[in-house]
This record gives structure tokens, C-alpha cells and sequence, in this order.
């Protein structure tokens, strides 16, 4: 299938491991003048400009994002569309859409978008197929017995461990945790002059990022945070992708409920990071009946909020938990 298309064409990527290894699967059987793009770093949509941008090409292949389905289906309009995925989304008319979960498969057999390109291509099993497992995964992959003997299969056959697995993806993920679009799109071309995946593990810049971002974590962990009828509140400005990290150290080290704003990631957006003993999920349902992007699990909320609303939003926040 990928042999039918032809013109110009555009890849469009996540910005993790699981995107970056799926970006570089399939630019290995491209034609050379395909170019690859991710998306401006914590957006989940395509703005105006780049649907305008990727119009103009004759071929578009989305992989590891399930983009709003009115974007696709105005690229739909004037060029071919090829997605493949493995987040929960209806399958797309009018285009080829690969996504196994979106058909009702078991997501435990599609455990990422690397694996679902690497069987679209039919390649053997190789380090970067599971790379993108492992980087949506971590040490949760533990549990899926059929892709864990995978796993432990490959290291012993490649010498590698599940340690240094994890390792790559911490280097892989740095470019976006930094904030640097770029990085993350030289990335798959990077990957794929690597004939061993230990180069990954000694690329200089990405291990510099990992000791950037470690200090930057450290310095707002250490600096001094109000607390309110028993909870934590930490205002941060970074432009680092880094509150999630923040919000699990401060919450872990002090045992209390723990709320962390950062208004320097985006422009006209504050991310909203919460870690409780409470159950979070009432608080999740609110905010996303307010219209924000908002999201979590029983103890985590991770929001983001227009500027205008961050103190109103945050006045409710601290309203739930005390
Ligand atoms: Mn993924």
C-alpha cells in the first residue's frame, strides 16, 4: 500500500518515543523525499496554518496521534490520508485508517502504534518496534505476559536489559520534555544512521538533556510552595515539559495532597498538575464540563486551562480537596 502512493507526502508524528520510533519504521520504506513533522509540542490538534501547509501535499500519513476527526477529514478533502494508530478513536470515513483498537481489538494485543506499523510492514521483530511499547508502557509492560516474553526474548538475544530499554526512551523523550521541536523531528533520521541501538545510549545531546531536566525538576522541587488548609500549592514558570515529575516528587516527599501550576509551557494555556489521597474523578468530570482539556486517573489530574480561567479553576481545585 505504501507503494501506491505517490507526489509529495508528509508524515506527522507524536512527539514521544512511540511516535519517533514509528516515524523512523516507516520512513525506512518511503520514498527519500517524504518529510516528517510533529505537532506544536502539547497540542493534539493541527492549528490553522498547518492544515493549510499540509494541503498542498499529495499524501498525508498521521501515526501515533488520534487527531480531532474534523482535521482529517478536511485534509481528506484535498489530499490522500493514511493514519495509523492505537488510540481509542472511531474508525475515520473516506481514509485508510489502521487502528486495531478503533475496531474493537484487544488493546493488550496493539500495545503501540511501532508494533502496529511494524506488522503493517511485515519487518521482523527489532529494538525500535519495541521501543514504542515500552516508552507508552514503562514498567507497566511487566504485566502483558505475551509482550513481556517478547521483550526479555529480544534482550537476551541482543544483549540488552530491560534497564537500558527504559534508558532509551528517557534519551528518546528528552527532545520534547525540553521543549524542542526540532530535536524531535531529526530524531527518526538520527535513528535510523543507527545500526545499534547502544548508540542511542551514548548520544551526547540527549544525555545532556536528561541532566537539564533534572535540574531544572530539582530546582522546583527544593523552592519554597504555599500550603492551604493542608494542601500543597507550587506555582512554577518553565518551559520544560516537567509538571507531572514535579507534582509526583513534591506530593511523595511530603505525604500531602499537592496541586502544581505552570504557566511556561504554553503561550495563552497553564498546565494544572494534582496528586491526592482524594479520588480525583468528580473534579476530572468538571473540568472537562467547563471545556477544559482534562484528564487523569483516580489520584492524577492533568488540565489544561486558558490563562483567564487558571485562578478560578485553581480556586476550585483547592475548594475539593480541602
Ligand atoms: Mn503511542
Amino acid at each position: 500500500m505504501l507503494e501506491e502512493l505517490q507526489g509529495s507526502g508528509v508524515l506527522i508524528h507524536h512527539w514521544d518515543t512511540d511516535g519517533i520510533c514509528s516515524a523512523l519504521l516507516l520512513l525506512e520504506k518511503l520514498p527519500k523525499n517524504v518529510v516528517n513533522k510533529t505537532l506544536v509540542l502539547g497540542n493534539y490538534f493541527l492549528t490553522e496554518e498547518e492544515l493549510t501547509a499540509y494541503s498542498s501535499y499529495d499524501f498525508v500519513i498521521v501515526v501515533d496521534m488520534a487527531l480531532p476527526e474534523e482535521n482529517i477529514l478536511r485534509l481528506a478533502k484535498k489530499v490522500k490520508v493514511l493514519i495509523f494508530d492505537h488510540h481509542l478513536q472511531q474508525p475515520i470515513p473516506g481514509v485508510d485508517h489502521h487502528n486495531p483498537i478503533g475496531k474493537g481489538e484487544d488493546p493488550q494485543l496493539y500495545p503501540s502504534a511501532s508494533w502496529i506499523v511494524n506488522d503493517f510492514l511485515g519487518n521482523p521483530m527489532n529494538v525500535f518496534a519495541l521501543l514504542g511499547i515500552i516508552g507508552d508502557h514503562e514498567k507497566r509492560i511487566q504485566t502483558n505476559k505475551e509482550f513481556y516474553s517478547k521483550i526479555t526474548d529480544f534482550c537476551l538475544k541482543e544483549r540488552l536489559t530491560f534497564d537500558e530499554l527504559l534508558m532509551m526512551v528517557s534519551l528518546l523523550d528528552s527532545s520534547y520534555r525540553i521543549g524542542d521541536q526540532k530535536a524531535v523531528e531529526e530524531a527518526p533520521h538520527l535513528l535510523l544512521e543507527y545500526t545499534d541501538a547502544q548508540r542511542i545510549l551514548q548520544n551526547i545531546r540527549w544525555k545532556n538533556n536528561l541532566v537539564l531536566l533534572e535540574k531544572e525538576i530539582a530546582k522546583h522541587v527544593t523552592a519554597p510552595g504555599e500550603e492551604k488548609q493542608g494542601v500543597l500549592l507550587k506555582r512554577i514558570h518553565t518551559k520544560f515539559n516537567i509538571i507531572s515529575t514535579v507534582t509526583r516528587k513534591i506530593a511523595w516527599d511530603s505525604g500531602k495532597d499537592t496541586v502544581v501550576l505552570n504557566t511556561g509551557f504554553f503561550k495563552d494555556m497553564d498546565q494544572l498538575y494534582v496528586r491526592s489521597g482524594k479520588n480525583l474523578q468528580p473534579l476530572i468530570q468538571q473540568g472537562k464540563m467547563l471545556g477544559y482539556r482534562c484528564g487523569g486517573k483516580t489520584e492524577v489530574l492533568g488540565a489544561v486551562v486558558p490563562k483567564e480561567k487558571t485562578e478560578s479553576f485553581l480556586q476550585e481545585i483547592l475548594k475539593f480537596l480541602s
